[in-house]
């Protein structure tokens, strides 16, 4: 892995259902991650946080994508930043923030890589359209928009669809899928672990698998961790809680293969919402996690 990294946050929370991810970036930072990941030997540079609206000073106008033109505009800038940091050859590690900021992190790796792969930790499917949301919120949509699906203005970031090929993902943890999201899921033949399989099989084989699937198709892999992901006993400080996540030390391991495997080219760790959290515990979890995935070593 690229022993340069660049921390790019977003304090966005306007695709989420609730306020609050917005103050991810600051808790993740708080707990200690620069340190710790020059602990690790890295070079960290932290450019700051984007310049993200804020919710009392816009209104919704349409609820079935709530806050578009501003989620556009954030991923826009975030897209070209990460492109940017790519450019640089260093490794790109954003702090959300909601999800809805991977749109503009793939894109932006999408602008150097054309076959990269994603692993996707979360609760979550994220495979939305506006027509298929039951909310409207766009942190619901965004790995159906980097795939071609969905609305224009978000789909055509940087001015090139798609962003990624459904055979080069890998979806871990879910157990809170919507309709529409199934049938998604079902017909472009995403790779899903869902908790039953992670029950089953046990972290370690789905890892295994996970990872040898990528290394087989993609070249490279951005990984994009939802603290939703996680058990809420583990991580209480998330927008969308769902019961039955994976578990602290699964979320670890999980990590400590990722960086074994020596496949990561960028990152992404979203979804903390400070307001909801106790005493920082979910920005430490993620700041663990992440130290992890960077190699950090128990021995
Ligand atoms: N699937 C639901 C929706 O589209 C909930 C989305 C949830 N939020 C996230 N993203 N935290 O993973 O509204
Ligand atoms: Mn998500
Ligand atoms: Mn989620
Ligand atoms: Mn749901």
């Amino acid at each position: 892995m690229r022993k340069d990294i660049t921390i790019i946050g977003v304090p966005l929370d306007l695709g989420a259902g609730r306020r609050g991810v917005d103050m991810g970036p600051s808790a993740i930072r708080y707990a200690n991650m620069k340190e710790r990941l020059e602990k690790s030997g890295y070079n960290v540079i932290d450019i700051g946080n984007l310049n993200v609206p804020t919710p009392e000073t816009y209104r919704i106008e349409n609820e079935k994508l709530k806050y578009l033109r501003e989620v556009k505009m954030v991923n826009d800038e975030l897209a070209r930043k990460v492109s940017k940091v790519m450019k640089e050859e260093r490794f790109p590690l954003v702090l959300g923030g909601d999800h809805s900021i991977a749109i503009g992190t793939l894109a932006g790796i999408a602008d150097l890589k054309n076959n990269f792969g994603v692993i996707w930790f979360d609760a979550h499917g994220d495979l939305n359209t506006p027509d298929t949301s039951p909310s409207g919120n766009i942190h619901g949509m965004p790995m159906a928009v980097s795939l071609g699906y969905g609305h224009p203005d978000l789909v055509n970031i940087m001015s090139f669809s798609p962003k990624i090929k459904p055979e080069n993902i890998v979806i871990i943890g879910a157990r809170d899928l919507d309709k529409g999201e199934r049938e998604f899921i079902r017909d472009r033949g995403i790779k899903v672990y869902t908790m039953h399989e992670i029950d089953r099989l046990g972290m370690a084989r789905v890892m295994e698998e996970a990872i040898s699937f990528l290394k087989m198709n993609a070249d490279g892999v951005h990984l994009s961790l939802d603290l939703d992901a996680l058990d809420p006993n583990d991580a209480p400080g998330v927008g969308t809680p769902v019961a039955g996540g994976i578990s602290y030390r699964e979320g670890h391991l999980a990590m400590e293969m990722l960086a074994e495997a020596d496949i990561l080219i960028s990152a992404e760790f979203v979804e903390v919402n400070p307001i909801l959290d106790q005493r920082n515990k979910t920005a430490e979890v993620a700041v663990g996690l992440m130290a992890s995935a960077f190699g950090e070593k128990l021995l």
